[in-house]
């Protein structure tokens, strides 16, 4: 009994209006409850599809995970959990390149272009964690570089081979990609956005008043949850028609 009460008394207190610890119990409930939901549902689809629900249910575990840390840091330090956030990202996107590729796969798509989005979306978040954690002062410079990266993307699964192959599977793959085209085109453009609100720079006088760990928390959940919904809905579909 002594030992429970140890357990709460090291719960600090929680200020009601603290959003950015709000937003990352939230994240962090949210993401073990749509692992759980991801792997649990993981058998009862066709085979081929199983990969890609797994691959779904990991992105948001490694997010739960990291989510449990970045909750217990705000509240020990009050600051940003910049290095959790970034281990997190560099998992997780990746993955989600995967979850393109085994959508695509179907089709006949080659790994090369799941390998072209990994490394565009590494090298978006290394000169990202660079000019947040690192290099400060060039903040706008490495958020270029960034989003030059994040930009080519886009263009590749809009309008390059990604698209083509797409087109040729029509049906529930040509409208799952084109969903989830959307989400990195609207859902992935929350980050630049909380990067601004969060870094030094021109821009400070646009985005200063928001939070970046709130704005980071909001596209997480979007991005993580929603992706990993389309893909499950794609498989209801499609084995529902087999
Ligand atoms: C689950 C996590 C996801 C989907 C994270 C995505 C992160 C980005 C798309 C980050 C992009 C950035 C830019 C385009 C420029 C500024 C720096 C970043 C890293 C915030």
């Amino acid at each position: 009994m002594k030992n429970l009460f140890l357990i709460f008394s090291s719960v600090p207190k929680i200020a009601t209006d603290d959003y950015v610890g709000f937003t990352f119990f939230l994240g962090c409930m949210a993401m073990m409850a749509a692992a759980a939901f991801f792997f649990l549902s993981m058998n009862s689809f066709d085979k081929k599809w199983r990969t890609s629900i797994l691959v779904s249910g990991l992105i948001t575990f490694i997010a739960a995970v990291h989510y449990w840390y970045m909750r217990d840091y705000w509240y020990a330090h009050e600051q940003s959990p910049t290095f959790f956030r970034y281990v997190d990202w560099l998992l997780t996107v990746p993955l989600m390149c995967v979850e393109f590729y085994l959508i695509l796969k179907v089709a006949g798509a080659k790994k090369s272009l799941m390998w072209r989005l990994i490394v565009l979306s590494v090298v978006m978040l290394v000169t990202g964690y660079l000019g947040e954690a690192v290099y400060r002062d060039q903040a706008w410079l490495w958020g270029l570089i960034s989003g030059i990266a994040y930009f080519i993307i886009v263009y590749d699964i809009w309008f390059g081979k990604a698209k083509k192959i797409a087109e040729e599977a029509g049906g529930a793959v040509l409208s799952a990609h084109k969903t989830l085209c959307w989400f990195v085109l609207v859902g992935w453009a929350i980050y630049p956005i909380g990067y601004m609100a969060g870094t030094p720079g021109w821009y400070e006088g646009i985005f200063g008043g928001l939070a970046m760990d709130v704005v980071y928390n909001i596209g997480d959940a979007i991005n993580k949850i929603g992706f990993g919904l389309v893909v499950y809905n794609l498989a209801v579909k499609s084995s529902a028609n087999s």
